[in-house]
């Protein structure tokens, strides 16, 4: 079953416990990046801790080994299950975030491909296939593909085999669901859900398209 993870961008501390609220029965996870612990802080993690669902850090770590650790090491003693980080800084940068989260028996997806146009500038013409091989190498959970481009998607598929992939640009950013979801092992959903009338019965319709 593909998983439904939340993207929670929304910058109000008690909108986003209300949407995260709302959606818990049919979502895998919840993500949160800049926007919202910029907004709250950090204790917006705690927050959201009674929810039971694993939390992920949309940070796109993107340093040095010695800062990627200091960073991975803050996100994960703050509660965070899983963080999300650039590959394109080298295998070096990239195993140091793996390993934090490996010793905190979290998770690590490395963002092979972006999913907005612009990604297309740099990823494209064969560094985002060199970046899912770092994936692979680096031993990280997985990696982050764009949704926008399902054939992209299909060819990343082949270099990490059953690793996971994660797959955010559904619905808002124009990528289909449906044409989605059989390819990755879960896809991340932001505005659909959270700008919706209901986000809970967004997120519960999304959960039955899955597959
Ligand atoms: O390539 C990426 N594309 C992307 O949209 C990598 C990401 N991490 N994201 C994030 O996924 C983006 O920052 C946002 O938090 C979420 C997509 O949100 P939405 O377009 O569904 O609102």
């Amino acid at each position: 079953m593909t998983e439904l993870i939340l993207s929670l961008d929304v910058l109000d501390r008690k909108q986003a416990v209300s949407v995260a609220e709302s959606c818990a029965p049919f979502i895998d996870a919840i993500k949160i990046g800049y926007p919202l612990v910029l907004s709250t802080g950090l204790s917006i993690v705690s927050d959201l801790a009674d929810l039971a669902l694993p939390l992920i850090a949309d940070f796109k770590v993107a340093d040095i080994p010695n800062t990627n650790r200091l960073i991975c090491e803050a996100v994960f003693s703050a509660g965070f299950d899983a963080v999300i980080a650039h590959g394109f800084v080298g295998a070096d940068a990239a195993r140091t975030c793996v390993e934090v989260a490996h010793r905190h028996s979290g998770a690590a997806y490395i963002v092979a491909e972006m999913s907005h146009p612009g990604a297309t500038e740099f990823f494209h013409g064969g560094v985002a296939e060199r970046i899912a091989e770092l994936a692979v190498t680096c031993r990280a959970d997985g990696i982050i593909a764009p949704a926008t481009r399902p054939e992209r998607i299909a060819r990343l598929r082949e270099i990490v085999g059953s690793k996971a992939i994660y797959s955010p640009g559904v619905g808002a950013q124009g990528g289909d669901p449906d044409e989605v979801a059989r390819l990755v092992d879960g896809i991340i959903v932001g505005r659909s859900i959270y700008e919706a009338e209901n986000p809970g019965a967004e997120a519960e319709r999304l959960s039955r398209i899955r597959r």
